[in-house]
This record gives C-alpha cells, structure tokens and sequence, in this order.
C-alpha cells in the first residue's frame, strides 16, 4: 500500500475544499483533496448562481476573477413581487454593493483548472475512505482510488465533503439545530433568455417562484411544490403554466418558454452541526451546514467558512499559533448563523405554507412584506444580508 504524507487532507472537492487547497497553495501548505465523485460529475452539477459582493472580491484576489468578470453578470439589485406589485431592491443606492451572477458550475471549472495549474494533488473516485486519529497530532487518512489503496498521514482532516458527508459523524456529540420546510423547490433550466436582467422573487397565492439566469441565453427558474411532489410530477408544460400564473403581468407576459434541459427537485431545510471543530478535524461548507437556496447563501457560506480557515491554518504553519484554529467554529458559527436567520426569514417571508399554519402567519407575513415594499430601511437591512455580510 503505498504510504504518503502531506499536511493537510481535504474530503471533498466541491467549491469549499477546492477553494480552501488553492489558498492554502497560496501559503505554501500543501494538501490533497479527496473527491467521491468524478471530475466530470463535479463539474456538471448544476447549482448556485448568486455570488456575494464579497466572495466575488475574495475570488478575484487569488487570481479566480478573470471567468467570472467577462462571463459573469453584475447585479445591483434584485425584485420582489407580491401582491401584483414589483419592487426592486437597489443594492447600489441603498449601500453601494452588489453581486455577481455566476453559475457555481463555472466556478467549478475555474477552481479546477486552478488547481490543476498549481500542481494540487486532487484525487477522484476514492471510495472505502477511513480516517483515523483526528484526536491526537497525526491524523492518517486510507482510502481506495482507481483499484489502488492509499494510506496518507496528515497534520490535520478538513471535511469538505458536503450535506452528505461522512466526516460530520467524527465530531463526538455535535448539537444538530435544524428545520425542515414544508415545500420543496423545482427548478427547471433553459436555453431561453431570461424574463428579465435581474432576479425575481415572488410571493404568489398559488406558492413561490423565482426568475433566475446563468446568461442572456440561459435561464433559470424555481418554483414552490408539494413536499411529495417528484420530477415526473412536473412535466415542463405544467412548469411553464405554473410560472406564468405566479408571475405578475409583465414578466408573465414576457415569459419566453423552451425546452428545460435540467431539471431538480430539492428540500428545504436549514441545519448547523455545532462544534465545527474536533481535535485536527474542522469542517468547512455545507458538511457543517445546509441552508435553503432561498437567501442564496450556501455557496457563499463555504466560501467564508475555507476563508477563515486557511487563514488560521496559515498562522498555524507559519508562527505556530494554534488560536486561528482554537477560534474557527466561534469564529464561522457567528456568520453562518447570520446567514441562516436571513435564509430563514426570506423562506418564511416568500413561501405560502398550509393553512394548517393558521391565519396569523398569513396577516405576519403580508406585513412583513408591506414593511419592506413601504420602508427604505427595511430594504437597506435585506440589501446588506443578500450582497452579504462582511467576511
Ligand atoms: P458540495 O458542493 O456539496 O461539495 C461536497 C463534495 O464532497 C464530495 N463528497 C465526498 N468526497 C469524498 N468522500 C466522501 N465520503 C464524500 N461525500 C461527499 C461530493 O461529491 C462533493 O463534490 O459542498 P460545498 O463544497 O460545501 O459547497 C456548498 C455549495 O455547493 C452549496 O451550498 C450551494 O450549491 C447552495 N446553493 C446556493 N448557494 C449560493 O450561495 N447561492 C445560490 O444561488 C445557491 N443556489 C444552491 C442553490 C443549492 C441548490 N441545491 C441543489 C440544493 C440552488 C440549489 C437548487
Ligand atoms: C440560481 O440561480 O440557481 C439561484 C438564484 C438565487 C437563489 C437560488 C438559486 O436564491
């Protein structure tokens, strides 16, 4: 079994553990990443596609701006709808940020090639993947890659490995908070341009929808279903009528229909795994927390998460400090948990939930919106949180 050392192994080689390999590159600590999947099927989930103000700037600063500048898509503000009104947020005014419109599939590939340009060691389809000794000073990782079995001894595990991971299960005890939303979303992609240059999102009696996009040819678009319902129970005829339906008149109208050339259909649900940290295992991304798509913020949170991280791995390696690391979980748990109240309050905000949840969520929910169309502070709050945070 051929026995390897580096210092750092990351499980998982989505957004986080690509990201979180290159800068530590950047460093000059090396690492490995270990991915279940294949490249290609990485590289071909579809998934995010709003960009933080700051994740965009994050990403341009090591080198990772050139795609998505030229490619990618400047918002300076979003729309909701309710009502049969339109309002639109204006992020410049109201505090001079904004966010980029870049699909996570291309960021992908950027981080990839990255990657590859850097000499990162990033190995696909590892299966049978058994980590041991997080709790002491020499943690080692096996697994089986492409018919050969790997033993590598490591200074420290970081867990990349999403909603689905397994190095969650390492951390003894963690407290889980989470809630499960009585809906799922369908999403449909397009070859057809989109309703309008920026986002809608709509609050509808007959349930959610939201008008997105990947570019001037490519749309994307999300609608609110029954917690049952499956693909094969929204054929796109009935997508397409259901949009225009939740739609006001004139996104309706403009609405251009096509074939969807993918199609999901995904849960809503928000939790977070507290401690972030066990003894040389941290965990970064959605292995530590999963939000609903509706603040758009998952992405972005894995993003900050492997931002702090690399820098507290960095002043581990380069003076031997151990408080960077000491601090991650406080550190990171403060802002995911801020964006799980936004991603929470957009959710409840936007969704229509079953009158088993009574009449007065109904009359909170219409004021809250009423609120925000009427009040400019209202809507400076909601700018700062979905153009994000300060890192
Ligand atoms: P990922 O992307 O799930 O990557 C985890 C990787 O780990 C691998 N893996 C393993 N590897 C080795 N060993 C194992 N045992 C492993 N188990 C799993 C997986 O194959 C995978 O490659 O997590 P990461 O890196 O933390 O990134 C998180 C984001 O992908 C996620 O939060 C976002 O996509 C969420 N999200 C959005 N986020 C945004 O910021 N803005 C958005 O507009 C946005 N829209 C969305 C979204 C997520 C959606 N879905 C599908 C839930 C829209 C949708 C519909
Ligand atoms: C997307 O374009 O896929 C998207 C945009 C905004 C969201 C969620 C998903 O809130």
């Amino acid at each position: 079994m051929p026995l390897d050392r580096t210092r750092v192994v990351i499980v998982g080689g989505g957004p986080a553990g690509s990201l979180l390999a290159l800068l530590l590159h950047r460093f000059g600590v090396e690492s490995v990443i270990l991915e279940l999947r294949s490249r290609d099927h990485v590289l071909e989930r579809v998934r995010a596609g709003v960009i933080e103000h700051g994740s965009a700037e994050l990403l341009r600063e090591i080198g990772l701006g050139r795609r998505m500048d030229a490619d990618g898509f400047r918002h300076d503000g979003v729309n909701l709808a309710f009502a049969g009104a339109l309002l639109r947020i204006d992020f410049q005014r109201l505090i001079g940020r904004h966010v980029v419109i870049y699909g996570q599939t291309e960021l992908q590939k950027d981080l990839y090639a990255a990657i590859d340009e850097a000499g990162v060691s990033l190995v696909d389809e590892v299966t049978d993947l058994e980590i041991d000794g997080v709790e002491s000073s020499t943690p080692s990782v096996v697994y089986e890659s492409h018919g050969t079995r790997h033993d590598l001894a490591c200074d420290f595990v970081i867990g990349c490995d999403g909603a689905h991971g397994v190095t969650r299960n390492l951390i003894p005890d963690p407290r889980t908070f989470g809630r499960e939303y009585p809906f799922v979303w369908v999403g449909l992609l397009s070859e057809t341009p989109p309703v309008r240059d920026e986002l809608i999102y709509a609050n509808h009696e007959r349930g959610f929808a939201l008008c997105s996009m990947r570019n001037k040819t490519l749309s994307r678009y999300y609608l609110q279903g029954d917690a049952s319902d499956r693909i094969e129970d929204w054929p796109d005829h009935r997508f397409w009528d259901e949009l225009r339906m939740r739609l006001p008149y004139g996104p309706s109208n403009d609405l251009v229909s096509g074939p969807s050339i993918e199609k999901l259909v995904t849960p809503l649900r928000s939790w977070v795994s507290e401690p972030m940290s066990h003894g040389r295992l941290f965990l970064a991304g959605d292995a530590a927390h999963v939000v609903p798509p509706t603040g758009a913020k998952g992405l972005n949170l894995a993003i900050s998460d492997v931002f702090y991280l690399a820098d507290a791995l960095r002043g581990y390696y380069s003076s031997g400090s151990a408080t960077g690391l000491d601090e991650y979980s406080s550190t990171a748990l403060k802002r995911v948990w801020k964006a799980v109240r936004f991603s929470w309050w957009m959710t409840m905000m936007m969704h229509r939930f079953s009158d088993a949840e009574g009449d007065f969520d109904r009359k909170l929910q219409d004021a809250e919106l009423e609120y925000l169309f009427s009040s400019e502070s209202a809507q400076r709050g909601m700018a700062e949180n979905y153009t994000g945070l300060p890192i």
